[in-house]
């Protein structure tokens, strides 16, 4: 039965020990619960007490349901709820990676002043150039006051009330006309999302079109402000990530270490239990414990942070959170924000396993709760490692699957730059030469979560393996980033088994894998980062829209998803979403997202639940970018005489 259900062969035994002992998963509440059929197309309405209307309306044609059919008590059409029912979403992800973002600014502050021990300003190469992009000198400057200035001044982003996020700068030059001329560039990143919650309450916005252009302004916040900010500032103050080799999936857990997994998202808590795990007197009191060890592992996001930067194995994706108590082995789980399953605490009841939580703003019943502040991060961090040592006495039977892999990560877009180009001459001029002469054939982000709809990592694999087969470097976060990496493809040795003979001949040449491990959720601003840096390079136009690329998220869940997709999809790209699309419910809608988008950024999205299908939607897009670019054929092999010869010009 568990086969169905995940393709992941650490979760598979851990299935059948939780189906043996009768301890109910995710998995089980997935197939119990009956979803809502309207809400699943979008198409329910809550936002006032006169509803909630669900106006599931049946018309062939747009007409038919727009203009004669259901519609909610105060008139609202089935478009104008999914729009609305949409636009929300994009204002919680948005709001999610940029609360995120806000945190990371104002412990960036507090660290450039010395008021949070344990922080430091790590990269001061990334500092300055952030600095000049903002407009700052860096010359001659103390690096500590030139974080001060950066940090405030990027703070000033999410409350701007006019004007343009700081690093709309770092989109191209057409794109950024485009944006000016539909009038969808951010003001403030609050602003947008409050905006969007104003104008999808009762009697307000009433025109999916317009509905939506405040949905490609708020989505723009989070990639261009929330995200794309918590990448940077993370990078100054943690490291900017290098490749490293890692281990993933639940047989990272050691049986004889205490074992302790970092969950949720923000790197802030993850950094300082790293560094607390380090500490003597802890390791000491480990062993005084009868424990060999202290072992640090991460599930989601916060898993990807600290392996980009430190090489910390990976224990799981976000389906694989319960799984990971069900081994028995883990003394500890420390969550912050997002993504945390209140499932968790249920599960733990039937271990020994401590759930900790320590977000002022998550916070779970049956958890032990440890306040994390920034100015006494390193201490809390160290409470809590104690505490999980002292559980390791309490410790049942024990089952750790003998499953794990190597996996290669950190793959920033500075890394990128220098790998393909060298550190004398950092360039992507030869992933553009590649792209132009047709060994890739495209690019292609697979990024976000698990959804228990869909088996486990199958749709990240299968499609993955697709792409790369059919020539296209893949780059990655998130959960997906985990499931690949957990099928062997974040490997240079995956590029002879499962690329293209021409993926395969760059990455062998290059010493990279297929596919590009890029970081967490908020790291997928390094891929607009990267597409920016492929536009300037030169050869595959002028704008986004030209490049080869489309994204794809097979197996998302997240509202966070939806909004990182919105913001792609505003920068001209394919989106391509699989699982279940909220907003099918509306034929006009639909049409409007899948369809008529395109004519407006350049971008639209799509819905394909078939791997392969998808795959193949992808590549027909890059194919058609290809053509319009003229990089369709192979340039024509031509034997120089000698008189050609002598007319060459060097
Ligand atoms: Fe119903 Fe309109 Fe209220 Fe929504 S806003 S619940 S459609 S009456
Ligand atoms: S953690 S948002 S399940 S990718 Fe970023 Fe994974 Fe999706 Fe959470």
């Amino acid at each position: 039965m568990s086969e169905n259900i995940s393709i992941c062969p650490a979760s598979l035994p851990m299935l059948d020990k939780a189906k043996n002992e009768g301890i109910e998963t995710v998995f089980d509440r997935s197939k119990e619960m009956k979803t809502c059929p309207f809400g699943s197309v979008g198409t329910c309405c809550r936002n006032c007490a006169m509803g909630p209307c669900r106006v599931n309306v049946k018309g062939e044609t747009e007409e038919e349901q727009e203009y004669g059919g259901k519609v909610g008590v105060c008139g609202a059409t089935v478009g104008t709820i999914a729009a609305r029912n949409f636009a929300r979403m994009i204002a919680a992800g948005t709001a999610a990676h940029s609360d995120h973002g806000r945190e990371v600014v104002q412990t960036f502050i507090l660290a450039a002043k010395g008021e949070t021990p344990g922080y430091e300003i790590k990269d001061e190469v990334k500092l300055k150039a952030v600095a000049k992009e903002l407009g700052i000198d860096p010359q001659n400057k103390d690096k500590n006051k030139l974080a001060v200035e950066v940090g405030e001044k990027l703070l000033t982003d999410f409350g701007r009330q006019e004007g343009e996020l700081t690093f709309i700068k770092r989109a191209p030059k057409k794109r950024q006309e485009l944006w000016k001329k539909l009038g969808i560039i951010p003001r403030g990143i609050d602003r947008e999302v409050v905006e969007i919650m104003h104008r999808t309450s009762i009697g307000v916005d009433q025109d999916y079109r317009s509905i939506l252009h405040q949905g490609n302004r708020c989505s723009l916040a989070d990639g261009y402000g929330g995200s794309m900010i918590a990448t940077a500032l993370q990078d100054i103050m943690f490291g900017t990530p290098i490749p490293l080799r890692s281990k993933v999936n639940l047989g990272v857990l050691k049986e004889d270490q205490v074992n302790i997994i970092v969950h949720g998202h923000e790197p802030l808590l993850s950094e300082m239990i790293v560094l607390a795990s380090k500490d003597p007197d802890l390791l000491d009191f480990a062993g005084k414990n009868g424990a060999a060890g202290i072992n640090i592992s991460g599930i989601c996001c916060t898993a990807n942070e600290i392996l980009m930067r430190h090489g910390i194995p990976v224990a799981g994706n976000f389906l694989q959170q319960e799984l990971a108590i069900i081994t028995g082995a883990v003394e500890a789980m420390i969550v912050d924000v997002q993504c945390v399953m209140q499932g968790l605490p249920r599960i733990a009841k039937c271990f020994h396993t401590e759930i900790i939580t320590t977000s002022e703003k998550a916070k779970m019943p049956g958890t032990i709760h440890f306040e994390f502040h920034a100015h006494n991060a390193l201490k809390i961090a160290k409470d809590i490692v104690k505490r999980a040592i002292n559980n390791f006495s309490k410790r049942g039977k024990v089952n750790i699957p003998d499953e794990s892999i190597d996996l290669i990560a950190g793959f920033s877009h500075e890394t990128i730059n220098y790998m393909l180009g060298g550190s004398f001459r950092a360039s992507y001029r030869p992933l553009n030469d590649n792209i132009i002469n047709g060994r890739i054939r495209g690019v292609v982000g697979v990024v976000g979560c698990n959804n228990p709809k869909t088996t486990h990592d199958f749709s990240h694999v299968t499609l993955v393996k697709e792409l790369i087969k059919n020539d296209v470097l893949v780059v990655q976060t998130g959960c997906a980033a985990i499931a690949c990496a957990k099928a062997g493809l974040l490997t240079p040795e995956a590029a002879k088994k499962y690329a293209g003979p021409g993926l395969a001949e760059v990455c062998e040449t290059v010493g990279i894998p297929p596919v590009l491990h890029l970081g967490s959720c908020v790291d997928n601003s390094r891929i607009l980062e990267a597409c920016s840096a492929m536009v300037a390079e030169g050869g595959l136009g002028d704008d986004y829209s030209d490049l080869p690329v489309a994204g794809a998220a097979p197996e998302w869940m997240s509202e966070k998803a939806i909004a990182i997709g919105q913001y792609f999809v505003a920068s001209g790209a394919l989106v391509v979403f699989g699982v279940t699309f909220p907003a099918t419910g509306s034929k006009g809608f639909s049409k409007y997202l899948f369809d008529e988008h395109e004519k407006i950024t350049g971008g639209k999205w799509a819905f394909e639940t078939d791997s392969i299908k998808m795959a193949h939607l992808m590549i027909d897009h890059i194919n058609k970018k290809r053509v319009a670019l003229g990089i369709d054929k192979k340039p024509q092999r031509v034997l120089y005489d000698m008189e050609l010869r002598r007319e060459l010009k060097f």
